[in-house]
């Protein structure tokens, strides 16, 4: 098994990291994400979506209301606090499931933590947001830290790199750092090379090969699913056609140590994983 354990620490629960590929669930409320925008922006849709991704397997809920889609307009804190705080707040009140809030507000990670939620996924390694290392550092939270290159709105817009995952790679440590500093504890720290965040396909490749070196000094999230490198891969102009190529980068992410996959597609991740997970346990 080339997978670390890690005990990752999410306020006052702890999730075991790298035993079992873990999957988090994507759940955008927002009107204009790229794959599944507009499905969920009725809180109780959006609440039976993530129960029956629970159902399926999932291990943590990623809510977000804000679309981080190249070139996508960024939306104003309080609507993004209406459209995730109701939802966070329903969906704690059913289950227990691990959640996440995709912000990179401060204001909008406070209130989501206060409704229920567990985990900070910023994909802008907190750079975004001054505030936002406080909040992590005094709620205790999971935190994701992600790598971006650039902002939402001109990451695509002729990425270079010497060394794509030797970069990455010093930026996540830099940020481990600084977060550590700032009084979040190492072990609620998970890192995520954010692909397609600033990234060509060729670059997107490289760091899904690097892997393992990613995931020697923090867990690794990898989220990969249904994003434009399977359509460069595969032709597939459609995001809801990317299902397949996204279940095989999947298989390589689980295969080569990553400990959490976010992903659309739950139910059928979560049987990669485990064929994949057996195989490299060598036991059933
Ligand atoms: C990622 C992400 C998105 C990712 C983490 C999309 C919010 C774009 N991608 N968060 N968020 N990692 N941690 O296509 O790769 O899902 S949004």
């Amino acid at each position: 098994m080339n997978r670390r354990i890690y005990n990752w620490k999410c306020g006052k629960h702890t999730l075991q990291l790298g035993e079992k590929t873990r999957v988090m669930g994507i759940l955008n409320v927002t009107p204009d994400s790229f794959s599944d925008g507009g499905d969920f922006v009725d809180p109780d849709d959006a609440v039976k979506r993530a129960l029956q991704m629970v159902e399926e397997g999932a291990d943590i809920i990623d809510i977000g209301g804000e679309s981080t889609r190249p070139g996508a307009a960024p939306v104003s804190v309080e609507e993004e606090i209406k459209r995730t705080v109701p939802v966070i707040k329903k969906l704690r009140a059913q289950s227990d499931v691990l959640i996440s809030i995709d912000t990179m507000k401060s204001e909008t990670a406070l209130r989501a933590l206060e409704a229920g939620a567990n985990i900070i996924n910023d994909v802008s390694g907190f750079e975004a947001d001054p505030k936002m290392l406080d909040v992590a550092a005094e709620s205790g939270a999971g935190v994701i830290l992600m790598h971006m290159k650039g902002t939402p709105q001109t990451m695509q817009d002729n990425p270079t790199y010497e060394d794509a995952v030797g970069e990455v790679l010093h930026y996540l440590e830099e940020r481990i750092a600084f977060a550590v500093r700032g009084g979040v504890r190492r072990e609620c720290i998970v890192v995520d090379p954010g692909i397609g965040f600033g990234k060509t396909l060729e670059h997107n490749l490289q760091l899904l090969r690097g892997i393992p070196d990613l995931g020697k000094s923090a867990p690794v999230l990898i989220g990969a699913s249904r994003k434009s490198m399977i359509d460069k891969l595969l032709d597939r102009e459609d995001p809801n056609q990317r299902g397949a190529g996204s279940l095989g980068i999947a298989g390589w992410s689980a295969a080569l140590g990553a400990h959490i996959l976010r992903v659309h597609d739950v139910i059928d991740t979560c049987d990669v994983c485990r064929i994949v997970d057996t195989l490299c346990i060598g036991e059933l």
